[in-house]
Protein backbone atom coordinates (compact mmCIF):
# COMPACT_ATOMS: atom_id res chain seq x y z
CA UNK A 1 0.00 0.00 0.00
CA UNK A 2 1.65 3.32 -0.74
CA UNK A 3 1.97 5.27 2.24
CA UNK A 4 0.05 8.97 1.02
CA UNK A 5 1.19 10.24 4.39
CA UNK A 6 0.12 13.69 5.48
CA UNK A 7 1.22 14.44 1.57
CA UNK A 8 -1.12 13.73 -0.96
CA UNK A 9 -3.81 14.93 1.37
CA UNK A 10 -2.69 17.90 2.42
CA UNK A 11 -4.16 19.10 -0.64
CA UNK A 12 -7.28 20.95 -0.30
CA UNK A 13 -10.27 19.77 -2.73
CA UNK A 14 -13.56 20.75 -2.44
CA UNK A 15 -16.11 17.75 -2.36
CA UNK A 16 -17.53 16.89 -5.49
CA UNK A 17 -20.19 14.44 -6.98
CA UNK A 18 -21.11 13.02 -10.07
CA UNK A 19 -23.40 10.49 -11.03
CA UNK A 20 -22.51 7.26 -13.73
CA UNK A 21 -26.52 7.15 -14.24
CA UNK A 22 -26.38 9.26 -17.24
CA UNK A 23 -27.46 11.99 -14.99
CA UNK A 24 -26.07 14.69 -13.45
CA UNK A 25 -25.93 14.17 -9.59
CA UNK A 26 -26.21 17.30 -7.42
CA UNK A 27 -24.01 17.20 -4.54
CA UNK A 28 -25.52 15.98 -1.62
CA UNK A 29 -24.67 14.70 1.37
CA UNK A 30 -24.95 10.74 2.75
CA UNK A 31 -27.43 8.84 3.60
CA UNK A 32 -28.29 8.49 -0.40
CA UNK A 33 -31.91 6.48 0.02
CA UNK A 34 -31.85 3.53 -2.40
CA UNK A 35 -33.90 3.70 -5.68
CA UNK A 36 -35.70 0.22 -4.15
CA UNK A 37 -36.87 -2.41 -6.45
CA UNK A 38 -38.95 -1.21 -9.37
CA UNK A 39 -40.75 -2.39 -12.18
CA UNK A 40 -41.31 -0.62 -15.69
CA UNK A 41 -43.23 -3.26 -17.37
CA UNK A 42 -41.39 -5.90 -17.51
CA UNK A 43 -37.71 -4.52 -16.85
CA UNK A 44 -36.54 -4.96 -13.44
CA UNK A 45 -34.71 -1.79 -12.16
CA UNK A 46 -31.70 -2.28 -9.63
CA UNK A 47 -32.62 -3.47 -6.13
CA UNK A 48 -29.63 -1.62 -5.17
CA UNK A 49 -28.20 1.79 -5.12
CA UNK A 50 -24.67 2.44 -5.45
CA UNK A 51 -22.30 5.42 -4.00
CA UNK A 52 -18.84 5.36 -4.27
CA UNK A 53 -17.06 7.55 -1.75
CA UNK A 54 -13.85 8.64 -3.20
CA UNK A 55 -10.57 10.89 -3.88
CA UNK A 56 -9.48 12.32 -7.05
CA UNK A 57 -6.41 11.28 -7.15
CA UNK A 58 -6.74 7.54 -5.15
CA UNK A 59 -5.58 4.72 -6.93
CA UNK A 60 -7.89 2.34 -4.77
CA UNK A 61 -10.76 4.10 -5.47
CA UNK A 62 -9.95 3.75 -9.29
CA UNK A 63 -9.94 -0.48 -8.87
CA UNK A 64 -13.76 0.07 -7.64
CA UNK A 65 -14.81 2.53 -10.53
CA UNK A 66 -13.13 0.77 -13.03
CA UNK A 67 -14.90 -2.80 -11.90
CA UNK A 68 -18.03 -0.39 -11.85
CA UNK A 69 -17.77 0.80 -15.95
CA UNK A 70 -16.41 -2.51 -16.69
CA UNK A 71 -19.40 -4.27 -15.77
CA UNK A 72 -21.80 -1.20 -16.90
CA UNK A 73 -23.55 -0.45 -13.40
CA UNK A 74 -24.81 2.60 -12.54
CA UNK A 75 -23.92 4.41 -9.56
CA UNK A 76 -23.13 7.99 -8.05
CA UNK A 77 -19.51 9.13 -6.31
CA UNK A 78 -18.73 11.10 -3.84
CA UNK A 79 -15.57 12.82 -3.62
CA UNK A 80 -14.14 14.09 -0.34
CA UNK A 81 -11.76 16.42 1.31
CA UNK A 82 -9.28 13.81 3.13
CA UNK A 83 -7.43 16.90 4.41
CA UNK A 84 -10.24 17.78 6.26
CA UNK A 85 -12.21 14.44 6.60
CA UNK A 86 -15.92 15.37 7.56
CA UNK A 87 -18.08 13.86 10.36
CA UNK A 88 -19.98 12.02 8.15
CA UNK A 89 -17.38 10.48 6.33
CA UNK A 90 -15.92 9.62 9.91
CA UNK A 91 -18.66 7.71 10.67
CA UNK A 92 -19.26 5.71 7.94
CA UNK A 93 -15.20 4.80 7.30
CA UNK A 94 -13.83 2.34 10.15
CA UNK A 95 -9.68 3.08 8.71
CA UNK A 96 -10.80 6.97 7.47
CA UNK A 97 -9.70 6.08 4.36
CA UNK A 98 -11.22 5.68 0.58
CA UNK A 99 -12.62 4.03 -1.39
CA UNK A 100 -15.84 3.53 0.48
CA UNK A 101 -19.05 1.83 -1.42
CA UNK A 102 -22.41 2.69 0.02
CA UNK A 103 -25.02 -0.02 -1.11
CA UNK A 104 -28.90 1.05 -0.17
CA UNK A 105 -30.78 -1.72 -0.53
CA UNK A 106 -34.36 -1.77 -1.03
CA UNK A 107 -35.21 -4.47 0.94
CA UNK A 108 -32.50 -4.35 3.82
CA UNK A 109 -30.49 -2.29 5.72
CA UNK A 110 -28.02 0.42 3.88
CA UNK A 111 -24.20 -0.95 4.00
CA UNK A 112 -20.97 0.10 3.88
CA UNK A 113 -18.16 -1.60 2.45
CA UNK A 114 -14.33 -0.32 2.80
CA UNK A 115 -11.07 -1.86 1.74
CA UNK A 116 -10.69 -1.23 -2.34
CA UNK A 117 -10.61 -5.16 -2.81
CA UNK A 118 -13.16 -6.43 -0.52
CA UNK A 119 -15.86 -3.72 -2.88
CA UNK A 120 -14.21 -5.72 -6.15
CA UNK A 121 -15.00 -8.42 -5.03
CA UNK A 122 -18.17 -7.44 -3.55
CA UNK A 123 -19.09 -5.94 -7.39
CA UNK A 124 -18.05 -9.11 -9.28
CA UNK A 125 -20.32 -11.49 -6.90
CA UNK A 126 -23.35 -9.28 -6.61
CA UNK A 127 -23.58 -7.21 -10.11
CA UNK A 128 -24.24 -8.34 -13.48
CA UNK A 129 -22.21 -7.76 -16.52
CA UNK A 130 -19.27 -9.17 -17.60
CA UNK A 131 -17.13 -11.54 -15.22
CA UNK A 132 -13.78 -10.14 -13.81
CA UNK A 133 -11.92 -13.44 -12.87
CA UNK A 134 -11.56 -16.68 -14.52
CA UNK A 135 -14.07 -19.19 -14.16
CA UNK A 136 -11.19 -22.35 -13.31
CA UNK A 137 -10.81 -21.78 -9.31
CA UNK A 138 -6.95 -22.42 -9.55
CA UNK A 139 -6.28 -19.13 -12.25
CA UNK A 140 -8.87 -17.51 -10.34
CA UNK A 141 -6.21 -17.87 -6.73
CA UNK A 142 -3.20 -17.24 -9.19
CA UNK A 143 -4.42 -13.63 -10.58
CA UNK A 144 -5.33 -13.15 -6.66
CA UNK A 145 -2.09 -13.49 -6.01
CA UNK A 146 -0.96 -10.98 -8.87
CA UNK A 147 -3.73 -8.62 -7.03
CA UNK A 148 -1.23 -8.55 -3.94
CA UNK A 149 1.40 -8.00 -5.75
CA UNK A 150 0.11 -5.32 -7.67
CA UNK A 151 -0.91 -3.73 -4.32
CA UNK A 152 3.04 -4.22 -3.41
CA UNK A 153 3.99 -2.42 -6.27
CA UNK A 154 1.78 0.50 -6.47
CA UNK A 155 3.75 0.97 -3.24
CA UNK A 156 6.82 1.25 -4.88
CA UNK A 157 5.87 3.26 -7.66
CA UNK A 158 4.29 5.79 -5.17
CA UNK A 159 7.56 5.86 -3.20
CA UNK A 160 9.53 6.91 -6.39
CA UNK A 161 7.45 9.03 -7.54
CA UNK A 162 7.31 10.71 -3.76
CA UNK A 163 11.45 10.82 -3.32
CA UNK A 164 12.51 14.20 -1.90
CA UNK A 165 15.94 13.00 -2.18
CA UNK A 166 18.39 11.18 -5.04
CA UNK A 167 18.82 7.58 -2.63
CA UNK A 168 15.52 6.97 -2.08
CA UNK A 169 14.29 7.68 -5.54
CA UNK A 170 16.93 5.33 -7.16
CA UNK A 171 16.40 2.27 -4.25
CA UNK A 172 12.62 2.87 -4.95
CA UNK A 173 12.90 2.73 -8.96
CA UNK A 174 15.02 -0.17 -8.79
CA UNK A 175 12.63 -1.70 -6.81
CA UNK A 176 9.63 -0.35 -8.73
CA UNK A 177 11.75 -1.79 -12.12
CA UNK A 178 12.14 -5.49 -10.57
CA UNK A 179 8.84 -5.74 -9.69
CA UNK A 180 8.53 -4.92 -13.56
CA UNK A 181 10.41 -7.43 -14.32
CA UNK A 182 8.87 -9.92 -12.75
CA UNK A 183 5.69 -9.31 -14.48
CA UNK A 184 7.56 -9.34 -17.88
CA UNK A 185 8.25 -13.04 -17.36
CA UNK A 186 5.02 -13.99 -16.45
CA UNK A 187 2.92 -12.50 -19.03
CA UNK A 188 2.08 -14.29 -22.16
CA UNK A 189 -0.42 -13.35 -24.55
CA UNK A 190 -2.18 -10.27 -23.92
CA UNK A 191 -3.38 -7.68 -24.13
CA UNK A 192 -4.52 -7.69 -20.77
CA UNK A 193 -2.76 -9.91 -17.82
CA UNK A 194 -4.64 -12.75 -18.32
CA UNK A 195 -4.71 -12.63 -22.52
CA UNK A 196 -7.82 -11.64 -24.42
CA UNK A 197 -10.48 -10.71 -21.58
CA UNK A 198 -10.11 -7.65 -19.34
CA UNK A 199 -9.66 -8.58 -15.69
CA UNK A 200 -9.85 -7.57 -11.89
CA UNK A 201 -5.69 -7.66 -12.18
CA UNK A 202 -5.83 -4.83 -14.95
CA UNK A 203 -7.91 -2.89 -12.69
CA UNK A 204 -5.29 -3.03 -10.24
CA UNK A 205 -2.76 -1.94 -12.21
CA UNK A 206 -4.27 0.94 -14.16
CA UNK A 207 -4.01 3.07 -11.78
CA UNK A 208 0.14 2.17 -11.47
CA UNK A 209 0.50 2.54 -14.61
CA UNK A 210 -1.59 5.72 -15.50
CA UNK A 211 1.59 7.66 -12.87
CA UNK A 212 3.73 6.94 -15.73
CA UNK A 213 1.52 8.56 -18.83
CA UNK A 214 1.50 11.80 -17.21
CA UNK A 215 5.59 12.32 -16.55
CA UNK A 216 7.94 13.32 -19.25
CA UNK A 217 8.93 10.45 -21.47
CA UNK A 218 12.35 10.90 -19.98
CA UNK A 219 11.21 9.98 -16.83
CA UNK A 220 8.91 6.96 -17.71
CA UNK A 221 10.36 6.04 -20.87
CA UNK A 222 14.27 4.48 -19.53
CA UNK A 223 11.55 2.64 -16.13
CA UNK A 224 10.01 0.49 -18.85
CA UNK A 225 12.81 0.06 -21.22
CA UNK A 226 13.51 -3.50 -22.08
CA UNK A 227 10.20 -4.63 -21.37
CA UNK A 228 8.37 -5.17 -24.27
CA UNK A 229 5.16 -7.18 -22.92
CA UNK A 230 4.97 -4.78 -19.99
CA UNK A 231 4.96 -2.09 -21.70
CA UNK A 232 2.66 -3.76 -24.19
CA UNK A 233 0.58 -4.30 -21.34
CA UNK A 234 0.21 -0.70 -20.66
CA UNK A 235 -0.50 0.78 -23.80
CA UNK A 236 -3.96 -1.39 -23.89
CA UNK A 237 -4.91 -0.63 -20.49
CA UNK A 238 -4.35 3.24 -21.31
CA UNK A 239 -6.75 2.55 -24.34
CA UNK A 240 -9.09 0.94 -22.03
CA UNK A 241 -12.55 3.10 -21.73
CA UNK A 242 -13.00 2.25 -18.22
CA UNK A 243 -9.88 3.00 -17.06
CA UNK A 244 -9.76 6.42 -18.66
CA UNK A 245 -13.33 7.40 -17.46
CA UNK A 246 -11.92 6.18 -13.67
CA UNK A 247 -10.20 9.80 -13.44
CA UNK A 248 -11.90 13.54 -14.11
CA UNK A 249 -9.65 15.77 -16.83
CA UNK A 250 -8.06 17.27 -14.66
CA UNK A 251 -6.04 13.91 -12.53
CA UNK A 252 -2.82 14.86 -14.42
CA UNK A 253 -3.00 18.31 -13.19
CA UNK A 254 -3.74 17.59 -9.68
CA UNK A 255 -1.20 14.71 -9.39
CA UNK A 256 1.44 17.22 -10.62
CA UNK A 257 0.11 19.84 -7.52
CA UNK A 258 0.75 17.42 -5.64
CA UNK A 259 4.41 16.69 -6.08
CA UNK A 260 4.51 20.90 -6.67
CA UNK A 261 2.97 21.23 -3.19
CA UNK A 262 4.60 18.41 -1.71
CA UNK A 263 8.40 19.51 -3.26
CA UNK A 264 9.57 15.83 -4.31
CA UNK A 265 12.43 15.49 -6.88
CA UNK A 266 10.04 15.18 -9.55
CA UNK A 267 8.09 17.88 -9.47
CA UNK A 268 8.44 20.62 -11.68
N1 LIG B 1 -6.04 -0.72 1.79
C1 LIG B 1 -6.91 0.38 1.44
C2 LIG B 1 -6.04 1.60 1.14
C3 LIG B 1 -6.89 2.83 0.87
C4 LIG B 1 -6.06 4.11 1.02
O1 LIG B 1 -4.89 4.10 1.40
N2 LIG B 1 -6.71 5.21 0.72
C5 LIG B 1 -6.06 6.49 0.91
C6 LIG B 1 -6.23 7.34 -0.35
S1 LIG B 1 -5.44 6.62 -1.76
C7 LIG B 1 -6.74 7.25 2.03
O2 LIG B 1 -7.94 7.29 2.11
N3 LIG B 1 -5.95 7.88 2.89
C8 LIG B 1 -6.48 8.71 3.93
C9 LIG B 1 -5.73 8.55 5.20
O3 LIG B 1 -4.87 7.64 5.29
O4 LIG B 1 -5.98 9.31 6.12
C10 LIG B 1 -7.77 0.00 0.24
O5 LIG B 1 -7.34 -0.85 -0.55
O6 LIG B 1 -8.90 0.51 0.11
Amino acid sequence: MPTPSASLWAITLGRISRSHTGKSAAMRPPPMRGVGFMFTGSIPMPQTQLTLVSHPLCPFVQRAEIVLLEKGVPFDRIDVDLAIKPDWFLALSPTGKVPLLKVSQADGPDAVLFESMVICEYLEESQAGVGLYPVDALSRARQRGWIEFGTATLAEAWQFLNAKDRPTADAKRAAFQGRLQQLEAVLVEGPYFGGAAFGMVDAVFAPVFRYFDIFDPTVSQPIFENLPRVTAWRTALAGRQSVAAAVAGDYAERFHQHLRQHQVLLAH
